[in-house]
């Protein structure tokens, strides 16, 4: 009888104590704002119109792992999350629906690999401009992020 008394006094204790701890917090599944970092961030740009290319690595310090889905900037009417292919000799690129920023990990967009594609600039833009661009990730997160402009001879920011 002494138990079982016991457990039904301290169950509402355990109810409100586990309500207190969850109340604040964002759902395991999800990263917290301020857990994304964007790193090194620059654009190629190419001239006669050619599409730019953005470039730069995203940091995920959470226990969770993010997921880039899409981009949007002021200077560019349409970006496109785009993977380079090299395949006998020839390069070539995919779009592709997401990239997994690991929990306590990075991923890279970089020349030869994951990049946005910027096409339908809204302005001239050159090397030497900043463009404003913001990642969006699942779970809707947005992060915007300077991205200097580079020639396109340029390897890095
Ligand atoms: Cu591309």
């Amino acid at each position: 009888m002494k138990p079982a008394h016991r457990r039904v006094s301290v169950m509402p204790i355990l109810l409100a104590l586990a309500a207190l701890t969850t109340a604040g917090a964002a759902p395991a599944a999800a990263p917290a704002k301020g857990v994304l970092q964007i790193k090194g961030a620059w654009i190629r740009w190419l001239p006669a119109d050619l599409p730019a290319a953005a470039y730069a690595v995203i940091v995920n310090h959470g226990d969770a792992n993010a997921r880039l889905i899409g981009a949007d900037s002021p200077d560019y009417g349409m970006l496109m999350l785009h993977r380079s292919l090299l395949a006998q000799g020839s390069s070539s690129m995919e779009a592709v629906s997401g990239l997994e920023i690991p929990a306590q990990g990075e991923a890279a967009l970089a020349p030869g690999g994951y990049h946005l594609m910027l096409t339908e600039p809204q302005h001239a833009i050159k090397p030497g401009d900043t463009v404003k661009i913001t990642l969006h990730f699942a779970d809707g997160i947005a992060l915007q992020a300077d991205f200097p402009v580079r020639p396109a001879n340029a390897s890095g920011p």
